[in-house]
């Protein structure tokens, strides 16, 4: 019987417009692997058995009654059935009192492969200057927007600074590189996330990531298509970095465009503000750069570390050159309020103590001892810890095992939450932010290294539960990858599937998720309204264009999303990280 009051039904029918509500079991839409953990949540209290049967009608596993437990993030109650025990591949199907319940569950050895390679691919479609043609692009091919080639410097024109002299504006070029988000801009903050996630899976599984391919044009020669498709972005990166070692935020219009094609956005873009945190994530990732690729190409790598260096100089230098968004620039800030840069010193030093082994870096290191937050945009933090707690003979073992222990006492409290939570899901209630999804995707990437570090099992299943939730296993029964799973988004927060003539959206992006932030619902969003009466964080979404508060999409979502899928798909066919 579902325990559910008649306005939350009528809440169902109303948000989740796009799919009809029921007690459906919920579970990651893309299967399992044998070895996988496979928990379905079936919200409600039914105290009837289930059938596992296979697609042939053979009964292969009675699954008991399981205890009813509430989940806060969506007041629901649910009971989570264990189909663990079986192992051998194929197509299952639930039934109870003799009907069938919901859809087919896979069990297959690659599961995931195709999804981990198209959040992969998106890059491609993100790229700025130039143009997606058929035989990659299929039919989203598009032409080029921003070449990016005549960036004004910010504050150097009559626009941007009524006090500029008559000189001519300052001009850079800052092109390549990929579109943040929904949006066209491109930002160093959120790209030195993205690009650090990206390259940590090649260093994790460079094995496994060399046989994933994905049909895109190659632009340097003899890269594995993962560091190809990130050169493409580091190259955006190091154009922004200004003669004196200081790092320009981010290259976009004064304000956002309209749901528009890149290539009609023709305002004029601007290299706008050097600051010391874009300066300190720059520094970070070219120095964890200038290591991966020095092998395939030691010019750029070591052109990578000097221009590292030289940021991590000027950041010193300027320690207190916070970035504040000017009244005429209304295009994304990336500056959280609160900022200190001791996260961001923290990783360009773990960073370039690891590509340079210069006393500098380890000293600034021991003086700003690691915290426990993050990781996102606006703290890093943890990718210092994930660099010196699986490197101590690089960092020594009291500093490692410092991280070591920051790394694994999180990692206990999301698998603790994990293995209770009514949805099994490893996630904080302070998770449930703008872009929560990317919160359960980085949970499980903690979880994998606490897995690396122990190859206690019980981690990795940590980290699948977090894949299943993105998948699926979640109360709006979506998976959040467009263009997977028997639900998924159909109408994101994304100028390039807006604007185009064709019904899908751009596959392989993972949508930011519910919170209650609404941020996007105001007088000129009046579309969002149907989902303001959404009172649960884990509810609180809409499959609408208007939402970019949780319907957008962005490359430090994708970015781990790709790390999830790809280490726990890696793992499962026996690849072992490192
Ligand atoms: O960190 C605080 C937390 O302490 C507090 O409890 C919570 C609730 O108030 O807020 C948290 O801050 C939030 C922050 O994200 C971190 O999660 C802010 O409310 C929220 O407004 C902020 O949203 C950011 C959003 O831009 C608006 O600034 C998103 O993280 C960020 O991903 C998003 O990024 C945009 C770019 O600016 C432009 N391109 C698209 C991209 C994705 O939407
Ligand atoms: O499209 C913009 C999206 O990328 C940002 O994340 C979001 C918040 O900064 O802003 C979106 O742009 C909207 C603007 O903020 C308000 N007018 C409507 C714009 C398009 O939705």
């Amino acid at each position: 019987m579902i325990q559910k009051t008649l306005s939350s039904a009528l809440f169902f029918s109303l948000v989740a417009s796009s799919f009809s509500f029921s007690a459906m079991p919920l579970f990651n839409q893309l299967g399992f692997t044998p070895e996988s953990e496979k928990q379905v949540v079936i919200p409600g209290n039914d105290a009837n058995p289930i059938e596992v049967r296979d697609v042939f009608g053979k009964k292969v596993l009675d699954l008991k009654v399981p205890y009813v437990s509430e989940w806060p993030a969506s007041g629901e109650e649910t009971q989570v059935f264990d189909l663990s025990s079986i192992k051998k591949e194929g197509t299952y199907r639930l039934f109870r009192n003799g009907e069938y319940l919901g859809n087919p569950i896979i069990v297959s050895k690659i599961p995931y492969e195709e999804a981990a390679k198209a959040s992969l691919k998106w890059f491609y479609y993100q790229r700025a200057g130039v143009a997606l043609e058929y035989p990659y692009a299929g039919k989203w091919a598009r032409a080029a927007g921003h070449p990016d080639d005549k960036v004004i410097v910010y504050g150097t024109d009559k626009v941007t600074n009524k006090k500029a002299p008559n000189t001519k504006p300052r001009i850079i070029s800052s092109a390549k590189g990929w579109y943040d988000a929904g949006d066209y801009g491109k930002y160093i903050v959120n790209s030195a996330i993205t690009v650090y996630t990206l390259l940590a899976l090649y260093e994790h599984f460079p094995a496994y990531a060399d046989t994933l391919h994905w049909n895109i044009p190659v632009i340097y020669k003899n890269l594995p298509p993962l560091l190809d498709e990130v050169r493409w972005n580091l190259e955006w990166m190091l154009s922004t970095q200004d003669k004196d070692g200081g790092v320009f935020h981010k290259v976009t219009t004064l304000k956002f465009s309209g749901s528009i094609a890149p290539e009609k956005d023709t305002d004029t873009r601007y290299a706008i503000i050097k600051n010391v945190v874009a300066s300190l994530d720059f520094a970070g990732v070219m120095a964890q750069a200038s290591v991966v690729y020095k092998k395939f190409d030691p010019a750029f790598s070591e052109k990578m570390l000097k221009a590292a260096e030289k940021a991590y100089a000027w950041a010193k230098a300027n320690p207190k050159a916070f970035y504040k968004q000017p009244e005429d620039v209304q295009t994304g800030s990336y500056a959280p309020g609160n900022e200190d840069g001791k996260d961001e010193f923290r990783f360009a030093a773990s960073e370039l103590y690891n590509a340079t082994k210069k006393d500098l870096y380890l000293k600034d290191l021991k003086n700003n001892p690691f915290t426990a937050n993050g990781p996102w945009w606006g703290d890093l933090n943890f990718l210092a810890v994930y660099r010196v707690a699986l490197s101590p003979a690089v960092f020594g073992d009291s500093l490692s095992q410092a991280a070591k222990k920051i790394l694994m006492d999180e990692a206990n409290s999301l698998r603790a939450e994990g293995d209770s939570s009514a949805y099994r899901l490893p996630m904080h209630t302070w998770n449930w932010n703008w872009g929560s999804n990317s919160a359960v995707a980085n949970n499980g990437i903690i979880l994998l290294h606490a897995y690396y570090l122990t190859k206690d099992k019980s981690y990795l299943d940590g980290a699948q539960q977090a894949l299943d939730y993105l998948l699926g296993k979640n109360p709006l029964e979506i998976s959040y990858l467009t263009g997977f799973g028997y639900r998924s988004p159909k109408n994101p927060h994304h100028r390039p599937s807006e604007s185009d003539f064709v019904d899908e959206p751009v596959p392989g992006m993972l949508v930011g998720g519910p919170h209650l932030g609404k941020q996007d619902i105001g007088e000129e969003n009046w579309k969002c309204k149907d989902y303001a009466s959404a009172n649960k964080p884990a509810l609180a979404y809409i499959d609408h264009q208007c939402s970019y508060a949780t319907n957008e999409v962005a490359i430090n979502w994708n970015a781990p999303f790709a790390y999830l899928a790809s280490a726990l798909q890696a793992i499962y066919i026996g690849y072992n990280a490192f």
